[in-house]
């Protein structure tokens, strides 16, 4: 395979499958053994990087661009990065896709499309629940923009559909660009 750098951003609500497909894509990746990946866990970057940060427009948008300039930078020298905030704003977004790009790698955004219904019927930590019952404020989808990408590589709705598939859709286009 080439070594160009690669960011795969996968983009999508809260309880969508981003974070599962995201740890698929990266055990997927380390099996295959073709390169070494970045593996930015959102729940560790909110935890270390993100320290501090909320929830409002613009603790989200700086949250992103850190995502953004840390995948970046692990993608200057041919590396290969996942990530998967929510994203909600699509500038943010486009802006992340910039900075990667300037440093000579590709930008995959990956928008897991799974709707909303689907998202707040799963609920997987109780948190739609929580947003309705007007306990958690400015939740993404229920109080709280999410902005459906335009510009997304790949869409996948996750409903009904595995975890192993969701990631070959990914992990198939990798290989035929000679990514891995
Ligand atoms: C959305 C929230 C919120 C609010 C806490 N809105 O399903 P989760 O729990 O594990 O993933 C969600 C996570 C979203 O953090 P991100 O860093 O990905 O968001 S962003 O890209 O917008 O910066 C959810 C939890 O944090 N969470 N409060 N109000 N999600």
């Amino acid at each position: 395979p080439h070594r160009r750098g690669l960011v795969v951003f996968l983009t999508g609500l809260s309880g969508s499958g981003k974070s599962t497909i995201a740890r698929g894509l990266r055990d997927a990746l380390l099996e295959r053994g073709s390169r070494t990946v970045t593996y930015l866990d959102g729940d560790v970057v909110r935890r270390l990087l993100s320290a501090g940060l909320t929830f409002s427009k613009e603790d989200r948008d700086l949250n992103v661009r850190r995502i953004g300039f840390v995948a970046a930078e692990a993608a200057r020298h041919g590396g290969l990065a996942i990530c998967a905030p929510i994203a909600p704003y699509a500038a943010t977004r486009e802006e992340v896709r910039a900075m990667v790009e300037a440093v000579g790698a590709d930008f995959l955004l990956v928008h897991v499309s799974t709707p909303l219904q689907e998202c707040e019927r799963r609920d997987r930590k109780g948190l739609y629940a929580k947003a309705r019952a007007g306990l958690i404020p400015a939740f993404t989808g229920v109080s709280d923009p999410y902005e459906e990408p335009e510009d997304a590589d790949l869409e996948i709705d996750t409903t009904g559909v595995s975890v192993e598939r969701a990631v070959r859709r990914i992990l198939d286009p990798l290989i035929q660009g000679g990514w891995v």
